[in-house]
């Protein structure tokens, strides 16, 4: 038997949620993974609406993973509203919530990492260490107990999606791992449970963020060098009130590494800090001649 949250049903066992997607499975029904960290948004939500489309089922996952975090993170203050969030998963349409303990994932003895390799070391990788093992080590677990046929992840956390799609494809993970766009404010702030931390003054700097890599991206399509157009994002947004730059950088889209050429795809990446709160934000930068 299930618990309920409201008319959600919820499984706090890797076993609960295996019987759930097992019975779906006998049905011939199509399974949909998204996982989160609860404290949802219009961002998560569209995930999910993201696997209705590809899944006959959706289940959303919450759980805020402690190894992800650093020990100076938010993980002890990290927005957390169970019955908030299992609200607009139901109205979401989303079948089943899936909220394991600290003590179901990690278990006395737990032992076993995911090292998530080179696209783990640039950009967040060399301000977070050990975060991305953190992550690929959480996801790795929630694929394989879930089973689903499909995972949704937003390019959002651009760098983790990519690493997710390697760790799926390096460790034989049967599940199809599916990117969706970022979901924006009007004024083109990413939405993110982070921004909640934001006072009303930093709110009002904060959609620089992704002004300013905009502009990177016209800039660079106008012609000017990498290097001078990254540089000058990062003084802008010291211009706009941005205390601290982590970085914005001009990657491969693929390797994450400095781009090297305008013929391959590209992504403009940026971390940057208001007051106590982290940032982070990425476009596209096609090809040129794309
Ligand atoms: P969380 O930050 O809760 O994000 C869950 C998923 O929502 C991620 O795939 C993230 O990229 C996506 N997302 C967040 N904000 C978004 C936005 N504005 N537009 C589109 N997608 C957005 O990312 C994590 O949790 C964790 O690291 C997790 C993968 C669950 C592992 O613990």
């Amino acid at each position: 038997m299930l618990e309920r949250l409201g008319s959600l049903p919820v499984a706090r066992s890797v076993a609960a949620l295996r019987d759930e997607v097992a019975q779906w499975r006998r049905a011939g029904e199509a399974v949909a993974l998204v996982p989160t960290m609860g404290a949802l948004h219009q961002g998560h939500l569209a995930l999910i609406a993201h696997g209705k489309k590809l899944a006959d089922r959706v289940v959303a996952s919450i759980f805020v993973n402690p190894t992800q975090f650093g020990p100076n993170e938010d993980f002890a203050r990290y927005p957390r509203d169970e019955a908030g969030d299992a609200a607009k998963l139901a109205a979401a349409q989303c079948d089943l919530l899936y909220a394991p303990t600290v003590g179901e994932m990690y278990p006395a003895g737990f032992a076993t990492t995911v090292s998530p390799g080179p696209l783990a070391e640039p950009l967040d990788g060399r301000f977070r260490p050990g975060h991305f093992t953190g992550v690929a080590t959480v996801v790795a677990k929630l694929l394989l107990q879930a089973g689903a046929d499909v995972a949704c992840f937003g390019e959002k956390d651009y760098q983790q999606l990519q690493i997710i799609r390697r760790l799926a494809r390096d460790l034989d993970i049967p599940t199809r791992i599916e990117g969706a766009p970022i979901v924006r404010e009007a004024d083109g702030l990413a939405l993110s449970s982070r921004n909640a931390y934001l006072s009303p003054e930093q709110r009002a700097i904060a959609p620089a963020l992704h002004r300013t890599i905009a502009a990177v991206v016209t800039r660079v399509g106008d012609g000017a060098p990498l290097p001078e157009a990254a540089a000058w994002g990062a003084a802008e947004l010291a211009r706009a009130g941005f205390a601290k730059i982590d970085y914005l950088e001009i990657c491969d889209a693929e390797t994450l590494l400095p781009l090297a050429t305008r013929e391959r795809s590209g992504r403009v990446l940026v971390a940057a800090w208001l007051g106590m709160t982290r940032l982070i934000d990425n476009l596209a930068l096609p090809r040129s001649g794309a």
